[in-house]
């Protein structure tokens, strides 16, 4: 198995069977006779964290000893999934464990089977959270990943008769054993109440907030394994608990159980993921947790600051840098100056010079629904002090920062403002983030220069230097290495045992592209892999699958912008044309979808519910003679991605141009030896820069066609009157065709045309039709696909989100990294 290991850990399979023997006994409590899955799983995990526990308190002993500059990395999400297979494969003790196991008569396979994932988040952003912490171990910079530990993460799917029904996520219920809680640093944070202004004998005035609740913050760590154990570093994840002192009045009031009630309220706090991933709801307990993880890291930060500087904060920016994820960290900025100059006693100035050296900003979207806003009758009450400290903020930097610029010009003030007036006054998150940031950062080239040019035009004119790119990545450990073995072993011969570490020698297999053994040996794993997820598809969808056909996959969260619903069209235009021609012969097709819809997004859950019902009829039709299978794959997640993206052909990316920020799923389908059929937005871009137009298929149209078409005013109905076959398949969806709930289907044809087409689905449908047919002629030709998928795998060495790290700590964070030895 390529997923090999060293002996540096000295564990022989002997030694590693006795342990697990050892954990079932003696830490699970059972025998190895009446040992469930579940229990063999936990003593495996056992005995992985004896070596992680080690590796991680000499990690943490070597930064302290050093006082190192570190990164904290502040984030509502971290999409971790399972850990089993890649901290095995870290430690590099998968083989040991995996032949331990088999001599006790116990597939490895099986047991990580029986992990639930860590589903902390809703897609992309915590995906890439959970990407970074693994680079951050794995260079051994010194980090933490800081959140919230949520009882309930993204929620599961059903599908019941087509339709998506949301489920709890309690993934925890029976306890997580690679998680530790850390009663030592437990946090208390205030919320509430009002605030006093004091006036001294001198004049002088002070700001006194009398909060009405504290909160409690319970710390739970996991540990990160880094590749070869280089370094294990922490993700700290707060749980909110009452305090002991929370309801002391109600409960001397003899209110025993009305006390118990307000227990229940506080908990509420971190009981649960928000699973939007785009439009801000508002909510009042979304900023309370927001609020409460913030102010709990940063409490965090600061006591082991003073731990070794006694509240001399001379050198605190020099060892603290605080990556903001998305701007739902952003009540951090406020928090901080409250920390420091109503705690702290620092002026106002220094504080501020503090504030804007430790924090950077990333932004992930520029959808503008999605850009988050606080009412001010909200801050006014949970958070009013930090309200009259964005009001201070904001008040200096419109009259010392905008004025100095364009004086007197109210509108640019208006515009750029923290507080948008109106009916309701609004907070802007956003431009809060980059008035205190350091540095403000994209996330694709395409994506920062929007962000630069679109969102924040004014600041950036104001502070060019502090906007900047950091292309995404993926860790290569989880998303080749651990994932696909057989890939993996093919690069082992080819590239050398080094290539998770440093992706660019994947290189080393371009040379070999139009080789007809190494493509026979690429093509024969890929087929293994689609053998398997056929497997899966049958037992998660009761359908049959030809591994031989082309496998198409678009795995994403439902939204308009991704366009799914271009996707399904073009199925409905190819069963369409093979119900008007049946001795039609095609590529044999199958059509794999996963997708989670926000549980309000009314039209995304009738995507999901198209997606079906059309699925069902497609796969039941005879007439078409098995050449189209459409199927929607329930509850997708980050273990299920494992299975589909090692088997997958082609990769759809195919959002309208100028949303997607960058995608990731489009880098980890490419390491895959998937082509992408996209458009030329976000990450695509430079991922076929890197692999080659023409080992892709790119179509429709370009940021620049989206925005020359929008400003010369965009009707889809132009585009469904003058294409018949577009035309077609639209007007298909509103009939009976397929389900008796027709108006489902009719409301995606009414957002199309009634409702203005907002993505321009139907302007790019010819292209893609074109696109989709280029890739079919390509796949029936094998050795120009075998060559194009080699290309793509081989040239991702860019997409590692190790590269992106080191993008960060060359341009933003300016660390250093350490080699951890074991010295105590
Ligand atoms: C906001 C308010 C209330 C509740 C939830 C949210 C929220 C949560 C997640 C909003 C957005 C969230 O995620 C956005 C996201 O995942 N963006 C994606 O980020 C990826 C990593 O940078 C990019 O690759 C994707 O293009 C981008 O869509």
């Amino acid at each position: 198995d390529a997923r090999a290991d060293k002996n540096s850990l000295k564990l022989d399979v002997n030694v590693f069977k006795e342990k697990i023997v050892h954990h079932l006994r003696c830490t699970i409590g059972t025998s190895e006779k009446k040992a469930s899955k579940l229990a063999w799983w936990q003593a495996l995990v056992a005995t992985a964290n004896e070596l992680i526990f080690d590796r991680l308190t000499q990690t943490q002993y070597t930064h302290a000893t050093k006082d190192t500059r570190a990164v904290h990395y502040l984030s509502a999400e971290f999409l971790m999934g399972r850990l089993t297979v890649n901290n095995l494969v870290s430690l590099e003790v998968y083989n040991t464990a995996k032949s331990a196991l088999q001599e006790l008569g116990i597939d490895i396979n099986e047991l990580c089977e029986e992990e639930t994932d860590m589903a902390l988040g809703n897609g992309g952003l915590g995906r890439l959270a959970a990407c970074f912490m693994d680079s951050l171990a794995t260079l051994a910079y010194p980090s933490v990943g800081y959140g919230i530990h949520y009882e309930n993460g993204l929620f599961r799917q059903e599908i019941r008769e087509g339709r998506q029904i949301e489920r709890p996520d309690s993934w925890r219920e029976y306890g997580c054993p690679w998680e530790v809680c850390r009663p030592e640093s437990v946090q208390e944070v205030p919320i509430g109440g009002f605030v006093e202004t004091q006036t001294a004998p001198d004049g002088s005035i002070r700001k006194v907030w009398h909060p009405e609740h504290m909160i409690k913050g319970v710390p739970w760590d996991i540990p990160v394994v880094g590749f070869r154990g280089a370094s294990v570093t922490i993700l700290r994840l707060w749980e909110s608990r009452p305090t002991e002192s929370f309801n002391w009045d109600v409960f001397n009031a003899g209110g025993y159980v009305d006390a118990q009630n307000e227990k229940a309220a506080v908990e509420t706090i971190s009981k649960v993921l928000y699973p939007n991933d785009s439009t801000e709801a508002g909510k009042m307990l979304r900023l309370t947790q927001q609020y409460f993880f913030s102010s709990c890291s940063l409490r965090d930060i600061l006591r082991r600051y003073n731990r070794t500087h006694f509240h001399d904060y001379g050198e605190f920016a020099k060892k603290i840098a605080i990556q903001l994820n998305d701007t739902h960290p952003v009540i951090a900025i406020p928090e901080l100056m409250r920390l420091l100059v109503d705690e702290e006693g620092i002026s106002w100035d220094a504080a501020w010079e503090i504030v804007t050296e430790v924090f950077s900003y990333t932004n992930h979207t520029l959808l503008p629904e999605a850009l988050e806003k606080w009412p001010v009758y909200i801050f006014e009450k949970l958070l009013p002090r930090h309200l009259e400290i964005i009001y201070e903020i904001n008040y200096r930097f419109l009259n010392e920062v905008v004025e100095a610029k364009w004086s007197g010009d109210d509108e640019k003030k208006r515009k750029l403002s923290i507080i948008e007036e109106g009916p309701c006054k609004m907070v802007r998150m956003a431009n809060l983030a980059v008035i205190a940031s350091r540095k403000i950062n994209g996330v694709a080239e395409i994506h920062s220069k929007l962000v630069r040019e679109n969102l924040f035009p004014e600041f950036s004119t104001l502070w060019p230097d502090r906007f900047c790119n950091v292309t995404n990545g993926v860790t290569p450990r989880r998303w080749m290495l651990a994932c696909n073995p057989g890939l993996a072993e093919l690069y082992n011969e080819i590239a050398g045992k080094d290539w998770p570490l440093h992706l660019d020698s994947c290189a080393a297999l371009r040379p070999y592209a139009d080789d007809p053994q190494i493509q026979k040996r690429f093509m024969d794993i890929k087929f293994k892999n689609k053998v398997a997820l056929a497997a899966e598809i049958k037992k998660l969808c009761g359908v049959e699958v030809d591994p031989h056909a082309m496998f198409d996959v678009q795995i994403k969260r439902l939204h308009e912008y991704k366009r799914q619903h271009l996707n399904l069209l073009y199925i409905l235009h190819l069963y369409r044309k093979l119900l008007a021609d049946p001795a039609m012969r095609i590529v044999p097709q199958v059509f794999i979808f996963g997708a989670k819809a926000a549980p309000a997004y009314t039209l995304a859950k009738n995507i999901i519910y198209a997606i079906n019902v059309i699925g069902d009829k497609i796969n039941n039709d005879y007439r078409i003679r098995n050449q189209l299978k459409v199927v929607f794959m329930p509850n997708y997640r980050v273990s299920l991605a494992e299975k589909i993206i090692p088997a997958a052909d082609i990769s759809e990316q195919i959002s309208t141009a100028g949303y997607e920020a960058s995608g990731t799923s489009n880098m980890k389908f490419s390491m895959n030896g998937a082509l992408t059929l996209g458009t030329m937005d976000g990450a695509n871009i430079e991922i076929v820069a890197e692999a080659g137009v023409e080992n892709n298929f790119i179509f429709g149209m370009s940021v620049k066609d989206v925005q020359e078409l929008k400003a010369k005013g965009y009707n889809p109905w132009d585009f469904y009157n003058s294409n018949q076959d577009l035309r077609a398949v639209v007007d298909w969806l509103d009939s009976d065709f397929f389900t008796e709930d027709r108006q489902a289907l009719a409301s995606i044809k009414h957002s199309l045309l009634e409702g203005g087409d907002p993505y321009m689905v139907l302007a790019d449908f010819a292209s893609y039709c074109a696109a989709h047919k280029r890739a079919e002629e390509m796949y029936a030709d094998k050795a120009r696909w075998a060559h194009a998928a080699i290309m793509n795998s081989a040239s991702m060495g860019k997409f590692s989100s190790d590269r992106s790290i080191e993008d960060y700590v060359h341009n933003i964070w300016k660390l250093k990294n350490y080699e951890i030895k074991d010295e105590i």
